[in-house]
Parts: C-alpha cells; structure tokens; sequence
C-alpha cells in the first residue's frame, strides 16, 4: 500500500466516554473494528467516523483525545442517534440486509433525511482531508451515499466501498423506498466489494432492474464510468491468534476453563447480542437436543459470550429478554443446584480470554441468521493450533462458502442443528483433526491483510474516471470544428444515446427536451440530421416522424429521407428465414420472464433487459447454439447489443447508410454518436476527419467519447445554439 488510506466508517476503531476526570478512550467492539485495525495500525492513514458522543457541534476536545490515533472524529446529535443510527441505519438498512423483514420500520419519516445529512457531513469532513493521490476507503451500510457525495466533490479521486453485511437478493432490496439513491450512493465508487460474489451478484442484479445498468465480466459502466463490483472475503489476523493460543498465559488460562467445566464438553457461542446472530433459535436447538438425548445434561457445558449492542433499538431490548428467559427456562428444567447447564456472559472480554475461550471449547456454535461474514467462526479456528474442535456452522453466514469442513446447519432447521450439534459432541478425534487442518489452512491463507491488500490493490489499478478524462480537451477541439462546418451532417442512433434505456422497447418515447434539440438541428442552416436504429419503420415514425430528419430503421434495412417520405428497403423483404427463427424465438421468449421479443419486418430483436442475468445467459447460450445450425443460417448474421440479441439479414448494419445520406451532403463535416456494438459498424465506415463519438465505457472505434444521454443532449445543444450566431455574423 503506497497511498495514503482514508477510512470512512460510522464507528472510530476507539470509543470515548465522558467521565468526571476527562474523556476516556476505549477500543470499539465489533467485526469492522476489527478487520481495519491492521490496515490502520500499519501505514499512513486517517480514519474519519464518529466516536460514539452526541454532541450538537464539532467539539475541539474530542478531536484533540483522537488525534494521537489518526482518528477524525464526525460529531453525530442527539436527533440523529434516533434518526440516522438507532432509524435509518439500523431499524431499515440492517433488518433489511439480514432478511427479516419484519423488523424493517419504514414508518419514520425524519429518518432517511437525517441519514442523508449525516452521509453529507461524512463527505464533506474527507474531501476537506482529500489530497490527490490519497485513497478513500468507505465502509458498511451506514454510509452508502457517501461515495456519490465524494465523487461530487472530489471527481478524481478513487473511492472504494465495502459492505460488511450481506447485500440482499434483488426482491428484498426492492422493499426499500430509497432503493434507487442507495444504489446511486455506492456506485459513485470506483470498487464496491462484497464478502461473497452471491452478495456482489445480488447488488449487480438490483443495478440492472432498478437502473438498468449491465455488469460486463465484473465492471458496470455508471454514466461511462467503470465501477468493479467483486467479491473480497474478509479474513482476520490469524497469526496472531494462533501465537496467543500457544502462550503460556492462554494455556493457564484454558487449563482452568476445563476445571470449570469438569471434564464435561464444552460448547461455546461469542456474539454482539443481536437479533441476527440466531441466539433464539439456537437455544431452541440445543434444548431440542436434551429431549432428545436427556442424559448430556450432565456431560454438556454452554458457554454463550454475548457483547451488548445498539442497546436503544426496541427490538434489541426485547430480543435480550426473551433470550434471556430461555436461558432460564432451560436451565430450570435440565439444569441443577450444582450445574448451570448454559451460562450466558454479558460482557467483552480481552482479547487472552477470547482466546482462551476459543482453545478451550470443544464446539463451537456459530449459527446466524444470516450474516456477512463472521469472524467469530474464524477466530475459533485459527485459535484451534491442534487441530480439534468442531465448527458448527450456518450456511447463511458468509463464512460458509469458504469454511467448506465445517459443519453446516440450517438456523432455521431446529431438528437439523440439533443432530448437527450431537455430530459435533460425538465426533472421533481423526474426524476433527481432519476437517480443522482444512479449516485453518483456509483461515490463514485469506487473513485480513490479504483481504485489505486485495482491496487496495484492485482500487489502485482503477484508473481515476477513466472515461471522463477522455472527452475533455480533444472533443472540444472536434466541437469546434463540428460547430463552425458550413455543411454538417449528424448521424446520431437513438436508445442510450439520445434516450435513456427502459425495460420496454415501446416506453422509450422522446421527451420534450429531445424532440425540440432534434427540431431546431433540422432547421439549422446547413445541417442534416439522421437517426440509425435498430428499431422497427412504425416505432421511428411514431417518436420521429414529425421531424424534418432522416430516418433509418433496422439498423439500416428501412429508410426514409425526409419527412412524411416513402420508406425504401435495401433488400427483398421478408427474408424466408425469419418465420422459422420467430417461431423458436418466440418460444423462447414464453420460458423467459422479463424478455420480449421485437418483430420487424427483416429481423427480430430477443430483449432481455429485465430478465434475471444467469437466465438471461443461459437462455443466450441456447439460442446462439439453435440458430449456429439453422439450416439458413447463412443468410442472417446475430448481433449482441445491450441486452438485446438481434438476429437480422447478412450484410445489413448501420455503416451501409452511410455512403447514400454522405452523398446527399457532399463536403459536409460528420458526426456522429452511439453506444452500442451496432454503432461500431457506423463508426467503422466514417470518411476521414469524421468525428465518431462513443457514449459510456468500453471498446469503441470511435475517437472521442462522452459518459452517457445528458452529455450527448447538452452537445447537441451546443450545435443547435450556435446557428443563432451566424445570422448576426453574417449580417455584420
Ligand atoms: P459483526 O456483526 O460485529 O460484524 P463478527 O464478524 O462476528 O460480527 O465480528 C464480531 C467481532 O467482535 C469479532 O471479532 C469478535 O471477536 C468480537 N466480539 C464479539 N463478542 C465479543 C466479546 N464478548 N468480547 C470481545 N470481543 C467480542 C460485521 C458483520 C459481519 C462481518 C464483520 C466484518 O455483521 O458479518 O463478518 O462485520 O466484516
């Protein structure tokens, strides 16, 4: 790591407190604390978030206190604890994120704008900070719009966002009202990670059917701007808890933990004491098991580690209690005076006694409802440096698509973790030994340095903006040219140039704004306007056909040169193969939600833009593979544009109008605009000194680029703004 790291979380890896002697300074508690200490403790590094006092106002003091462990602190108020902390963040975003839905309040109204303030006051306290060349790393749920509000005020810089918790799949996202802004707010990053690439997936699948943005290998392009979207599973400093697992201090410490428990089994649980931790349904589990098998009452003894968390949330206080009430009922049922079968510690602990706990427990229960990671899991086995020990695993924690041995229950299942449990308290030493020296090489070899390495390493080869570098100086100088021409021909194709994507072909009318910009081009002196699409004679003349432009449907089939003129076909119509591929395509379409497929008269166009993206590949797959040995296939060639999938006449694309409308203009200066693969033949056919314009990411033929429609409409303007000039010029 070369840069300079700015860390972004809601939480400061310190906490103060207020006492009668001063500010006290305490280590936070918690995975993400604990995952960034290294990348902290290490290098030059500032870390911005708050420190767990209310205050209205900055207050010098407590930046002061901070200062000596590069902390900058983000002072929070009263109003916002309810709000954006206790509201937003953790009655909507966390409930949400792990699934229960049922906990989820949306019924505040102060919430969202308080979470948006304090977002703001994030972004605003780093880019004061931001010096070129620094890196800003944003963390976890709490802060989702700060990379948009970054890239706002810092343009250049490079911005990554890690989310600790899982990113929900695509239909439980779509609950949240602020849904869009949120996606928006993370895709101001230049590298989003996720633990897993399920929860990667999940966030590129909610981009494509809320923002109709398509992932490409693991890159989306935002307004022509690459954003990686991958998956970065967090690790934690294993060395270091196998070398205080072999100090003579731990051992002491074990040897007297296995007195306690008198040669009885020891199970253990460590978590926040949170409703997404599973403690419920885990006691349930367990007391399942002792009416199974009654007689473990007396071999059995469950330690449950519990660190109090977001104690002002109500469904955390209601949580505690019912819990704690099992806790009683179990032990006032199987329990006796001598022996408290399940011992609940409400404390943190330091980090020997975690330790301790870990090389001391026989089984280790780690049985979230669902969750991000979970470190916990891999303490335990990185404490475990003789190889036994059993981890009980669920399979909705993030954990489980790498911690491969352990032994994976369902949370929800409670006969399933109880036989899981009695595996666990049963298994043959040669079993443990084996599935714990998988487990640990695991553990080790993706430790948190590699993780935060990986991370940084990916956002510093993420070139700053790469494609809003491009346009600046050099397409102003072809503007220039563009504008003064005598004689200008404008060659512009229509979906995601000049209108935005929609999920339906049919909704992408022209707005007002468009249809005047492409009104007052066709009656600039000198100009001519056509639009190439790969859209059908009838659509075109509905959004176009008042205008005085030329216009050239089918990527270049039909066309028809000037208003309320007959359309002309380039060839015979209708190909003898298109009956038979409507025919399979159209099938097809029926097994294929959220595609559709467009006739025209000599092509047909699957659209899937709004269908499932591993569906969607699939069904590709098959259709390619039908149509390769089409006994026609010669005659049709297949062209992939943005999730559409074309199949039309050999021979037949946009660059073939090009010669006849250059004809009609002799001598006149071409521009011409577009965004996808069937814009790449018209930018192959430009004459010299054309100026070709590519809009958004990836390859292109053409010379110059912009980001996305706004930028392609407010060049157009520009043109159309010019003309009102040269009267007066002339005139003079
Ligand atoms: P958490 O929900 O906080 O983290 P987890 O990953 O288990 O969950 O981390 C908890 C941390 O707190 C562990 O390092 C553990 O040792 C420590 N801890 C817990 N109880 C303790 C106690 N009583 N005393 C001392 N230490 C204690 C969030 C996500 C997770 C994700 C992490 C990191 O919810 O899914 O793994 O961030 O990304």
């Amino acid at each position: 790591m070369q840069s300079r790291v700015l860390l972004v979380s809601n939480r400061l890896p310190v906490t103060l407190t207020r006492r009668e002697q001063g500010l006290e300074v305490n280590p936070s508690v918690g995975g993400l604390a604990t995952a960034l200490k290294t990348v902290h403790g290490g290098g030059d590094s500032l870390w911005f978030g708050w420190s767990g006092l209310v205050s209205d106002a900055p207050e010098p003091e407590v930046a002061a206190a901070l200062a000596p462990h590069r902390a900058v602190p983000i002072h929070i108020t009263a109003a916002e604890v309810k709000a954006y902390y206790d509201g937003f963040c953790n009655g909507v975003l966390w409930p949400l994120s792990h699934y229960l839905l049922e906990k989820v309040q949306l019924d505040q109204s102060d919430d969202w704008p308080s979470y948006r303030a304090v977002n703001e006051r994030f972004a605003d306290a780093v880019a004061a900070q931001w010096r070129p060349g620094d890196l800003i790393w944003v963390h976890d749920y709490h802060l989702t719009l700060v990379p948009a509000m970054l890239r706002q005020r810092c343009p250049g810089a490079r911005i990554g966002f890690f989310l600790h918790v899982p990113f929900p799949g695509p239909e439980i996202f779509r609950i949240l009202p602020r849904r869009a802004e949120v996606l928006r707010g993370l895709l101001g990053a230049d590298v989003i990670g996720f633990h897993t690439a399920g929860y990667a997936y999940s966030f590129a699948y909610s981009c494509s059917q809320l923002l109709g943005l398509e992932l490409t290998g693991d890159v989306m392009y935002d307004d022509g701007r690459p954003v990686r979207v991958a998956a970065f599973p967090i690790g934690i400093d294993a060395d270091e808890f196998a070398k205080r697992a072999a100090t003579p201090e731990v051992k002491a410490r074990v040897e007297a933990l296995h007195q306690d428990s008198q040669g009885r089994t020891l199970i253990l649980s460590v978590d926040r004491f949170d409703y997404t931790k599973g403690h419920v349904k885990r006691i349930l589990a367990f007391e399942k098991l002792l009416q199974l098998r009654p007689e473990l009452k007396e071999q059995l003894h469950v330690i449950q580690l519990v660190v109090p968390t977001r104690e002002q949330v109500d469904a955390y206080a209601d949580y505690r209690s019912v819990v704690n009430e099992l806790v009683g009922r179990i032990n006032g049922t199987f329990g006796s005076p001598t022996h408290a079968l399940v011992h609940m510690l409400h404390r943190a602990v330091d980090f020997d006694e975690l330790c301790a706990l870990y090389a001391a427990a026989d089984v280790m229960l780690v049985t979230p409802l669902r969750d991000g990671m979970n470190l916990v899991a891999k303490e335990y086995v990185a404490s475990r440096i003789d190889d036994t020990g059993v981890l009980v695993l669920s399979e909705f924690a993030g954990a489980a698509t790498e911690l491969h041995e352990a032994l994976l229950v369902n949370p929800y299942d409670l006969e399933g973790m109880a036989h899981a449990m009695l595996q666990a308290i049963e298994m043959q030493p040669f079993e443990q030994k084996l599935r714990m020296s998988g487990l640990r090489k695991t553990v080790h070899a993706g430790d948190v340095d590699q993780w935060a390495r990986s991370f940084v390493d990916a956002l510093e080869q993420q070139k700053p903006s790469d494609t809003q570098a491009v346009p600046s100086v050099a397409l102003e100088q072809a503007m220039a040219i563009v504008t003064s021409a005598a004689r200008l021909l404008l060659v512009l194709d229509y979906d995601g140039t000049l209108v935005e994507f929609s999920n339906s072909p049919r909704a992408a009318t022209p707005d007002r704004e468009l249809v005047e910009v492409l009104r007052r081009l066709s009656l600039r002196p000198g100009t001519s306007v056509h639009v190439v699409s790969g859209r059908s004679r009838d659509s075109l003349e509905s959004f176009l056909g008042e205008l005085d432009l030329g216009l050239h449907a089918e990527h270049g089939l039909w066309s028809r040169f000037e208003r309320k003129g007959e359309w002309g076909a380039r060839r015979p119509l209708p190909p003898g193969w298109l009956e038979p591929v409507r025919r399979r395509m159209e099938r097809v379409v029926q097994r294929t939600d959220g595609s559709v497929l467009e006739v025209k008269s000599g092509a047909l166009a699957f659209h899937y833009r709004a269908t499932e993206p591993q569906l969607a590949r699939r069904r590709l797959e098959e259709l390619r593979l039908a149509l390769r040995s089409d006994p026609q296939a010669t005659e049709f060639e297949v062209l992939e544009g943005s999730r559409v999938f074309e199949v039309r006449p050999r021979g037949v694309n946009k660059g073939t109008v090009l010669p006849e409308v250059l004809a009609m203009a002799p001598g006149a200066t071409v521009l011409a605009i577009g965004d996808d693969r069937t814009d790449e033949s018209l930018f192959a056919a430009l004459p010299p000194g054309a100026v070709g314009v590519h809009v958004g990411g990836g390859q292109t033929l053409a010379r110059y680029r912009v980001s996305g429609v706004a930028a392609v409409r407010s060049l157009l303007k520009r043109i159309a703004d010019t003309v009102l000039a040269a009267p007066t010029a002339l005139a003079r």
